[in-house]
C-alpha cells in the first residue's frame, strides 16, 4: 500500500464513467467526490486544498469552467507523489513542469512515464468535464498542477490525505 501501483486509475470521458456506475459494473463505491475547477479565466484554481482518508475511492472531478479559447485555456489536474514540506512540492512541481514543457504541444504538454506522476485527469476544453477514480495513497500531502502549455507556473493546489 506504499507505492504507486496501489493506485487503481480509471481516467475515461464522464460519459463511459456514469453508463459504468449505473450499470454496476465496476463494484466499488465512492467514498468522497472532489471537484478541481480553474477559477474561470485565470491561470489558477479556485479550489487549491481538498482531504480525503487514506484507502478510500475518490473521485476527482475536474470541471473546466473557463470561457476563453480551447488551445489556452484547456486543462488538465496531475496529481503528483508525495512531498513533506512546501519546499519539497513546489520542487517536484518545478521538475514535473519543465518536463510537461519540454513534452510540448504534440504531447498535449504531458511528460508520460514521469516518476513523480501519480494519475491525471485527461485534458479538457473551456466547457468541458473529465473525471478519474483513484483510491487515496498513504497519509501525506499531495501536490496536483495542471500541465498544460505552462500552466504549472500558477495552477497548483494540494491533496492531504490523512489516515
Ligand atoms: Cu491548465
Amino acid at each position: 500500500m506504499t507505492n504507486v501501483r496501489y493506485f487503481n486509475l480509471i481516467a475515461i470521458p464522464v460519459g463511459i464513467v456514469m453508463i459504468i456506475i449505473i450499470g454496476g459494473g465496476c463494484g466499488s463505491k465512492i467514498d468522497q467526490t472532489i471537484f478541481v475547477q480553474p477559477d474561470y479565466n485565470e491561470l489558477k484554481w479556485k479550489q487549491t486544498e481538498f482531504t480525503v482518508t487514506t484507502g478510500t475511492q475518490v473521485k476527482l472531478v475536474m470541471d473546466n469552467i473557463a470561457t476563453g479559447i480551447e488551445n489556452v485555456m484547456s486543462h488538465n489536474v496531475v496529481l503528483l507523489v508525495k512531498g513533506d514540506t512546501a519546499a519539497d512540492r513546489d520542487a517536484l512541481i518545478e521538475e514535473v513542469g519543465k518536463a510537461a514543457t519540454e513534452a510540448g504541444e504534440g504531447k498535449e504538454y504531458f511528460p508520460e512515464g514521469h516518476p513523480a506522476i501519480l494519475l491525471r485527469t485527461p485534458l479538457a476544453g473551456p466547457g468541458q468535464r473529465t473525471e478519474i477514480i483513484f483510491t487515496a495513497p498513504e497519509p501525506g500531502d499531495y501536490p496536483y498542477i495542471c500541465t498544460f502549455a505552462g500552466h504549472w507556473k500558477s495552477m497548483r493546489g494540494v491533496i492531504h490525505v490523512v489516515p
